[in-house]
């Protein structure tokens, strides 16, 4: 496999690289950080509570069917993907707390933006999301994607697109995983069902656009 060269729209390679972060190579200049304790339990558990009363969730259908978990995107412009127009929401005053936080640990003194978030709230083990990539035309290549989980254990998988490795993140209560440089390009992701899990688990999942996106507006914030 060959290592796809500069790109334009190439985001710098940031991550923070602290004791608390566990550092995963896939190759290809493609990365993960995982960092297990982004807010301690107690802080984690306002926070779902806060997050989940909020947000206005939405159940949007695929093909006519009902999506398997509900959404909500937040943030300053419309979001295109899987062949959905999402206007946004508003900021909330706790998604914006957490952006805070987030674009701290990712982006530190470079002052780095995230200026959408897409939610997803898993009811229970049968919430799913099926495999995809993060790879819209709009989101700035290769940035680091950050994703907030709060709420239930659930598996995280990741599969290479053609040699099929997998590698499997059990993402925890107040945890922040960073997927960062060709991820979205070499990898597919899923949070699979998960028969015996009871709780609920909601997710914060940070993307960078382009400033240039034809759909980008000037109202960021
Ligand atoms: O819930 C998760 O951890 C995954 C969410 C996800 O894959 C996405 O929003 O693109």
């Amino acid at each position: 496999m060959t290592t796809a060269g500069p790109h334009a729209f190439d985001a710098p390679m940031t991550a923070p690289e602290t004791d608390d972060a566990e550092r995963i190579d896939l190759g290809d200049g493609a990365w993960l950080r995982y960092i297990p304790s982004l807010y301690p339990p107690s802080v984690a558990d306002e926070l779902l509570a806060a997050v989940r009363d909020e947000v206005a969730w939405e159940q949007l259908k695929i093909y006519g069917h009902p999506e398997a978990r509900l959404t909500a995107w937040i943030g300053g412009f419309t979001y295109r993907y899987s062949g959905k127009e999402r206007k946004p929401k508003p900021w909330t005053p706790t998604t914006r707390l957490i952006r805070t936080d987030v674009e701290a640990r990712v982006f530190g003194a470079s002052g780095g933006q995230y200026r959408g978030v897409l939610l997803n709230r898993y009811r229970d083990g049968s919430d799913k999301v099926g495999a995809h990539s993060d790879g819209e035309a709009d989101l700035l290549r290769d940035a680091p994607i950050a994703s907030v989980s709060l709420g239930a254990e659930r598996r995280f998988v990741l599969r290479h697109n053609t040699t099929k490795e997998q590698r499997v993140i059990v993402l925890g209560h107040g945890s922040l995983l960073i997927m960062g440089g060709a991820t979205q390009r070499f990898w597919k992701h899923e949070l699979p069902r998960d028969a015996k899990c009871t709780g609920e688990r909601i997710n914060l999942t940070f993307r960078q656009h382009r400033e240039t996106s034809p759909t980008a507006r000037s109202l960021w914030r």
